[in-house]
């Protein structure tokens, strides 16, 4: 797509329109916003040694990319609804990145994460859309008939919208008043409609067989259900949101605080109950009041990204981990007891990971993960350093902790759903594209970086 138009620009004034609807909408998310505010400008000033009370706006010291950083999440019905969302992120320059298979966490769906996938696009503006389906081959046959029925008609796009994307495909560009529709029509699809496509029974039933499939199919179109600012204290966050009377999470998901911090760590406030209208069966227009629970604001700390070895032991760990907690008759304490079993386990394992493996865990992979020893040899001599790159992308049972503890676990369906097999090639056809692999694209940045340094250094080969 040739891109005479700014995708970076229009990815920068979606976002913000989508957080500036969003605080309107959730008044409590502009508050978390003020709190990470609060927690940053008080963590930078923990770590100024000159002890001067000196008030320090992160505006000034952070990165830039760390006070306009967010990400989003929607949660769809239908593969037309995936792949139309896939051509508007697409128009902004976000692009399909890793799947992620929500059924081993007992949810019937499956996920990518639409984000910029270039070092320069992440660095202009970071905006990603943690972007779910339902997967209908899991659902009991009634509630599919039902969710089949509800979702079949409606339409989360304006007609304008679709419009524009015919536009932009064809032309490859849009002008700056069509941008500007863009925009608005866009910010269409996930603004909250307090009205429900269906009958209060209907949601009842939707919600029994699970609360996400009722959040999906009970409304007219894709509401946005958290934007996530990113702090550089988590545990900070977390504990100012107690202190200002939030309804916070009881825990942080991810792996432990660490020196070196890797992958996401997630946090959030609970989601509100909200007042909804259920349409009529009688027919005579009145609507029934009732309350549906499920937007929320959240909080992210990024570290850094891992190798996939890295990844797999991780992952390994924290199974290994979570298996010993759930065998425990007494259910541990998370940010105490948990918390310091995982650490426990990471560190040693980190250790002896060292041992045999340039990819050392615990010195933040991917920084030379594949490391070759010539990498190794111009570290040691000082002619090279890097910076180990920031973890982009989410965590499936991080993002399963986040939906618990805001929807409730209750599912009808949780054996059928946990034993399903994962479903890629599904995923993809309903996309239209494929997803990219993002293991693939950190050691593309880092391969990238090299041959710059490879150019630079007049060397042959690196
Ligand atoms: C998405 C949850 C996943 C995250 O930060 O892991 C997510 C959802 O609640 O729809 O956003
Ligand atoms: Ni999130």
């Amino acid at each position: 797509m040739a891109s005479d138009w700014n995708q970076n620009d229009l990815r920068a004034r979606f976002c913000h329109a989508l957080s500036e609807m969003y605080k309107t909408e959730v008044p409590l998310y502009g508050d978390l916003v003020d709190v990470v505010l609060e927690a940053d400008t008080k963590a930078l000033q923990a770590s100024t040694k000159s002890g001067e009370a000196v008030p320090i706006n992160p505006d000034d010291v952070l990165p830039s990319r760390h006070r306009v950083e967010r990400h989003g999440a929607i949660r769809l019905g239908t593969p037309h609804e995936l792949s139309t969302i896939r051509r508007m992120f697409a128009v902004m320059g976000m692009y399909p990145v890793g799947y992620y298979d929500l059924s081993l966490a007992g949810f019937p769906m499956h996920a990518t994460a639409f984000r910029p996938t270039t070092q320069d696009a992440l660095a202009a503006h970071p905006f990603r859309v943690f972007t779910t389906v339902l997967r209908m081959d899991l659902l009991t046959a009634k509630t599919r008939e039902l969710a089949t029925k509800a979702l079949d008609q409606r339409n989360i796009f304006t007609p304008r919208l679709l419009t524009l994307l015919d536009i932009v495909e064809l032309k490859g560009t849009l002008t700056p008043d069509e941008c500007v529709e863009f925009i608005n029509d866009g910010l269409e699809t996930f603004r909250w409609h307090p009205k429900t496509t269906v009958t209060l029974d209907e949601y009842t039933i939707l919600k029994a067989e699970h609360p996400l499939i009722a959040d999906i199919v009970s409304f007219p179109n894709a509401h946005i259900n958290h934007l996530t600012p990113r702090t550089i204290d988590i545990d900070l966050v977390q504990r100012l949101m107690v202190e200002h009377g939030m309804p916070a999470k009881e825990r942080i998901e991810g792996p432990p605080k660490r020196q070196c911090p890797i992958l996401l760590r997630q946090t959030s406030f609970k989601a509100l109950q909200e007042t909804v209208y259920f349409g009529d069966v009688s027919g005579s227009g009145a609507a029934i009041k009732g309350s549906h629970t499920a937007r929320f604001g959240e909080v992210e700390q990024r570290g850094y990204a891992l190798t996939r070895k890295g990844r797999q032991f991780y992952d390994q760990i924290l199974n290994q981990v979570n298996d010993l907690a759930a065998g425990n008759r007494r259910k541990l304490n998370y940010t105490t007891e948990y918390e310091s079993l995982l650490a426990k386990s990471l560190t040693l394992a980190g250790e002896k990971y060292a041992e045999h493996r340039d990819d050392d865990f615990s010195r933040c992979v991917p920084p030379l993960g594949t490391a070759t020893e010539s990498v190794q040899d111009l570290l040691d001599r000082g002619i090279l350093s890097y910076d180990p790159i920031t973890y982009e992308d989410f965590l499936p049972l991080s993002a399963g902790g986040i939906f618990n503890s805001n929807l409730g676990d209750v599912s009808q369906s949780k054996q059928l759903i946990m034993s399903a097999e994962s479903d890629l090639d599904g995923f993809q056809r309903a996309l239209g594209t494929y997803v990219a692999d993002e293991f693939h694209l950190y050691a593309e940045m880092q391969r990238g970086s090299l041959e710059v340094c490879r150019q630079k250094l007049g060397l042959r080969e690196i």
